[in-house]
């Protein structure tokens, strides 16, 4: 386990790790969030490009990609110790599937979500949207479990299919759930292109967003400075699966390497990149493949992911 940054003590005290393998703890009163390995993101992009290749093109709501990739996540997650379970829905006259995985432990009535969608659109293999959030989330959780974390909240993610189609699979999750399994959620973070080719680093703008969270704002924010990397609140409105928690009442939050509008001077200045240009030019195209991915974006999206998770359930 890599000793990287030091979390709030609060969040320290309240969270038990277990380093496997090291040899010294962390020093009392801090706590590590991890440093995920971006290679091992890459990798599992790598098997999501593998697995659209292999069938069709894309990894799409209602084509055999899409299920090979809940398939790869599941079979990674079940071998790690987590307790899933695939949730069916029919869409379009297609079966549609969610991913629900939980972290055994921690308070049954103070859960903590995260997630992200899994299908791609039609036209391509969907790596950056959002294979990256996938990906992502996938090492994060893999590295829970590497920890043994024990943690004081339940810890759950998800997989959300058909997203491009209207945010169905989020929206049948949230629907599924009893008032009592709602009002247990205390935040939901969603991950939807992490690796823009030209990067962004926003963070989901809690003003003016129904449901969106001040605190997890604020965390995000603060697992990328932690990076030294400025973001910027951006307003993603209802454009992905958070906004289905968010109308549940579930607080929300989330990042975002940006999609089809264009990076500015001042944002080129700052992040790096080339004014002028989309955040992601192959978005929703057949180019959004392996070759369609920030290494550093990817990296510093999922550090700020596994620094929020690591501090909510342990707090
Ligand atoms: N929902 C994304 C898509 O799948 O097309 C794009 C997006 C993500 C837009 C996050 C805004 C914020
Ligand atoms: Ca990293
Ligand atoms: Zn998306």
């Amino acid at each position: 386990m890599k000793l990287r940054r030091a979390l709030p003590i609060a969040a320290a005290v309240a969270m038990v790790a277990v380093p496997v393998g090291a040899a010294t703890a962390a020093s009392p009163g801090t706590l590590a969030a991890p440093d995920i390995p971006v290679a091992n993101v890459q990798a599992h992009l790598g098997q999501l490009q593998t697995i659209a290749t292999n069938n069709g093109g894309n990894r799409a709501h209602g084509r055999p990609g899409h299920k090979a990739s809940v398939d790869y996540i599941k079979a990674k997650l079940d071998a790690a110790g987590y307790t899933t379970r695939i949730q069916q829905f029919s869409y379009n006259g297609a079966t549609g599937y969610n991913l629900i995985a939980d972290w055994p432990g921690g308070d049954a009535n103070n859960v903590i979500m995260a997630g992200g969608h899994l299908d791609s659109v039609n036209a391509g293999p969907g790596i950056n949207d959002n294979g990256t959030g996938s990906a992502g989330l996938l090492e994060v959780a893999l590295t829970v479990a590497k920890d043994q974390v024990q943690t004081s909240k339940h810890l759950r993610f998800g997989w959300w299919g058909a997203e491009e189609l209207g945010l169905i699979g989020s929206t049948y999750y949230v629907n599924s759930l009893t008032s009592a399994e709602k009002s247990v959620l205390k935040g939901y973070l969603n991950f939807d292109m992490t690796g823009s080719p030209n990067p962004g680093y926003f963070v989901y703008s809690s003003s003016g967003q129904p449901s969106g969270s001040q605190a997890l704002e604020n965390l995000l924010k603060q697992g990328f400075s932690a990076a030294g990397v400025q973001t910027e609140p951006t307003n993603v409105g209802g454009r992905s699966d958070h906004a289905a928690f968010a109308r549940a009442g579930v607080p929300t939050g989330g990042t975002f390497s940006g999609a089809e509008t264009t990076k500015t001077q001042a944002q080129a200045t700052k992040w790096g990149g080339t004014a002028g240009r989309a955040f992601d030019p192959c978005y929703h195209r057949s180019c959004d493949n392996s070759g369609n991915i920030n290494t550093t974006s990817l990296d510093r999206h999922t550090d700020a992911m596994a620094y929020t998770i690591y501090s909510l359930i342990g707090a």
